[in-house]
């Protein structure tokens, strides 16, 4: 009951947004976001997070099964064990219900841009984790300038973080996540 009152109306921007995730998601390219799709994610993910150490692999991990199990026991509407863009939807259309695993997402991810853990990313890591999950370098450039590095060209943990979990907001517009959609890439 309450559920649907937390519905959101979901912008323009934040139904791009959503698309996008998903056809990332869909890292085996058949159409549909399954376990598999996650597999190869994190396998992917974890190559390009060469300097982190074991304890925040093993937090992307978890993060990543935990989405995928999230999908699995929430979405997955026809009980099909795939996950369709329209199941999808949902997930960044209920931040009430989804809020959780997209911090923990948002943190694991942030944190492997940052072995060293001075609290700020470089950005030659930020391009080849982002690569990882598929974004286009373009795209990736452009959402780095948006997080405005400092003079060293570092971004925090934290702004990475935060804007994971804008990027998932149904009711934002305008932000930094939304030039991963604006610029088409070459
Ligand atoms: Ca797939
Ligand atoms: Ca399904
Ligand atoms: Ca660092």
């Amino acid at each position: 009951m309450g559920r649907e009152r937390q519905v959101t109306q979901m912008r323009t921007e934040a139904a791009q947004r959503v698309e996008l995730v998903f056809s990332l998601f869909d890292a085996n390219a058949d159409g549909v976001v399954e376990s598999d799709d996650f597999d190869l994610m994190t396998d992917r993910v974890l190559e390009a997070a060469v300097a982190s150490d074991d304890d925040a692999k093993a937090a992307i991990r978890d993060a990543f099964r935990r989405y995928w199990t999230t999908l699995a026991t929430e979405l997955d509407a026809d009980d099909d064990g795939v996950i369709t863009v329209a199941e999808f939807r949902p997930f960044v259309l209920d931040p009430e219900r989804f809020g959780p695993t997209v911090t923990e997402f948002a943190e694991a991810l942030s944190v492997l841009g940052d072995p060293d853990g001075d609290g700020l990313i470089e950005r030659p890591l930020f391009v080849s984790l982002m690569r990882a999950i598929g974004f286009e370098e373009a795209n990736i450039h452009a959402l780095f300038d948006a997080f405005d590095p400092d003079a060293d060209d570092r971004i925090t943990v934290a702004t990475w973080a935060a804007g994971i979990e804008d990027y998932y907001a149904p009711h934002l517009a305008g932000i930094p996540g939304d030039c991963l959609v604006a610029i088409p890439a070459a």
